[in-house]
């Protein structure tokens, strides 16, 4: 392993010398303070903690001479988001008692609970291992959640996925005490024996590390965004004929530091439907040893990659394992599905999925998704499933309750997807600001007006009904995924966006920036022109992003003033 090499950045050694993730995090849960110090800080997010402070509140605290306000951000790490109705509950309960009255759906089919404090932290993770989730490894430098399709099918095939996702999610899991010490007070091991930390070793990756699985020809899981991607191939009758696999993904970038850049996921082999969750394990392994320990922001395995090579990457792979891997098949990609409305799933039962805003369930105005879901859920106990669209599927429903679900609905103005314009549907936006501490910009707080303004004007033009994909971030960072989406709008400064087009609808191709530092109020007119052309020149079916990248961004400069 690299780990004895000179020139580390500081998060190396406060990992090594953390014994497996301790730190000094439970002397410092004890204490009367109302944050944690920057190493606990780091450590946390191991824990699936992030530190953070209200930014609406900071100029306030600071005209008062106080710190600024303090509190915790939790990720429950979901594997394919997939939820028990008990689990929904308590997580609906931790976001009432201890949270700030809303629940978090992640473009990683994960929940994030914000405006935790300090004292109610440890209570809060104790209630969620109580519904059998964890939060051990949702951030840090290790194998974060593992996304799959979300579509409830109780198929061979899915059975078979999910069955690797499940083993794979045990292999890639850190092995510690130290959270059941921390949070469940569970003993503290004091053996003779050195506990062992048989895949990521004393300082875990050099960054965090991301994988998705997605079912042959439905890429709704963001395939080429990942470390690592796996597609899952359908062989005979049920069965699962083998799996694709792509590696170095990453949408992280910096603002004006052009060592850091957007990369897609490349296909690296094809394996046997048994050999996957080794292929996993050791690309991970690969990453650990080789990825950079001195640079935070090169450290991501697309950088080893590109660094590298990919036939070198995949050489290294290979030597690690027994079996051969095979060429990578090509891939093909039907319209991506996000699994909202009503469907029958296989089993005579139902599963709807429900458009969520931007993931925020809560209670605001005339739409009370939180209390509606809840008294759903209580209701009827149907399985929980997060899209990686940040909306929600509620499974396992008898057709006769279908009306009852529907009632619960209309009364707390949650719209069935058939009412929600089409732009509104497929757009997504990062939570940014208040609780980011990296956003530049606001993202969750601005898209809603924002996309209202341009779903009007696409209705106006005749084009209500194509599926154009907004996606904006509140920086560089990408969170909402938005250099893979038909239009991106990336937060440069407070008010003023990157508007990134060329695109496409099923996230296959990379965005491009097409004008810089847009003001938000002139992002409309921005598009208008682009839209008129689009709904006059496109060739029949073609997307909006698709129809730009043919067009390419000169015509499309000519053609727009011409328009205006
Ligand atoms: Fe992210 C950091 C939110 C998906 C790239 N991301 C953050 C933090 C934790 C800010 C921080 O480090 O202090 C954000 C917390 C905001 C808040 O208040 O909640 C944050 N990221 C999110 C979520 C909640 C956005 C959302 O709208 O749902 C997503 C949580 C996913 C989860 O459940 O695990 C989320 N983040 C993503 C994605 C999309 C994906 O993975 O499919 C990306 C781009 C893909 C990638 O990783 O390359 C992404 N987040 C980042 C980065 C840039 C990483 C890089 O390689 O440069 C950061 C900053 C960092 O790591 O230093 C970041
Ligand atoms: Fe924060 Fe930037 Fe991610 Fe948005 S994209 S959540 S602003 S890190």
């Amino acid at each position: 392993m690299s780990s004895s090499h000179a020139g580390f950045s500081k998060n190396e050694s406060v990992k090594a010398a953390s014994r497996h993730l301790r730190g000094h995090i439970k002397d410092e849960l004890a204490a009367d303070t109302p944050a944690f110090d920057e190493e606990s800080e780091q450590l946390l997010k191991f824990h699936g903690i992030y530190q953070q402070d209200d930014r609406d509140r900071r100029k306030e605290a600071r005209a008062r001479g106080l710190d600024k306000h303090h509190q915790l951000m939790i990720r429950t790490r979901i594997p394919g988001g997939v939820v028990s109705a008990d689990a929904y509950i308590a997580h609906d309960d931790i976001s009432q008692n201890w949270a700030n009255g809303t629940l978090r759906v992640t473009t990683r089919q994960d929940f994030q609970l914000h405006g935790v404090l300090k004292g109610d932290i440890k209570k809060s993770i104790a209630a969620i291992n109580e519904s059998l989730l964890t939060t051990l490894g949702g951030c840090g430098d290790v194998e974060r959640n593992i996304m799959f399709c979300p579509e409830p099918r109780t198929d061979e095939f899915h059975e078979h996925v999910g069955d690797s996702i499940s083993r794979m999610v045990a292999e890639l899991t850190p092995r510690t005490g130290a959270y059941h010490e921390i949070w469940l007070d569970g003993e503290v091991v004091k053996s003779s024996e050195p506990e062992v930390e048989p895949l990521y070793g004393e300082q875990y990756l050099p960054r965090k590390f991301k994988t998705t699985i997605a079912v042959e020809g439905d890429n709704c899981v963001d395939v080429y965004a990942h470390d690592l991607a796996i597609v899952a191939m359908r062989g005979p009758g049920d069965s699962v004929r083998g799996f694709n696999v792509l590696v170095g993904g990453g949408l992280g970038r910096t603002h004006n530091k052009p060592e850091t850049f957007v990369a897609v996921a490349q296909p690296l082999a094809f394996v046997e439907a048994d050999q996957i969750v080794d292929v996993a394990r050791e690309v991970v392994a690969v990453q650990r040893d080789y990825g950079d320990r001195s640079n935070r922001r090169h450290a991501r395995l697309k950088y080893t990659i590109a660094d590298r090579g990919l036939d070198w990457f995949r050489t290294e792979v290979q030597s690690r394992l027994s079996f051969k891997l095979q060429p990578p098949e090509p891939l093909e990609w039907k319209p991506v599905d996000d699994h909202l409305g009503w469907h029958e799933q296989g089993d005579g039962k139902l599963y709807v999925g429900i458009y969520i805003e931007n993931g925020r369930i809560g209670d605001a105005g005339e739409v009370r998704s939180r209390t509606g879901l809840r008294r759903i859920v209580e209701e009827i106990r149907p399985q929980v499933r997060l899209t990686p669209q940040q909306n929600v599927i509620l499974a396992g429903i008898d057709p006769a309750q279908r009306t009852r679900v529907e009632e619960l609905m209309t009364e707390h103005g949650i719209a069935p997807v058939e009412s929600v314009r089409r732009a509104i549907r497929h757009a997504m936006a990062c939570p940014a600001i208040p609780t980011c501490g990296l956003a530049v910009a606001e993202a969750e707080r601005a898209l809603p007006s924002l996309i209202r303004q341009i779903a009007s004007m696409l209705d106006e033009l005749g084009l209500g009904e194509e599926r154009i994909s907004f996606r904006m971030s509140g920086c560089p960072n990408g969170c909402s995924r938005p250099y893979l989406g038909d239009v991106g709008f990336v937060g440069t400064t407070l008010g003023k966006y990157d508007v990134m087009l060329a695109g496409d609808f099923d996230g296959t191709r990379l965005n491009r920036v097409y004008a810089p530092n847009v003001p938000i109020g002139e992002i409309p007119q921005l598009l208008r022109p682009m839209f008129i052309e689009f709904g006059a020149r496109r060739e029949p079916g073609e997307g909006f992003g698709n129809w730009v990248d043919r067009v390419g961004f000169d015509t499309l400069h000519e053609l727009t003033e011409q328009t205006a």
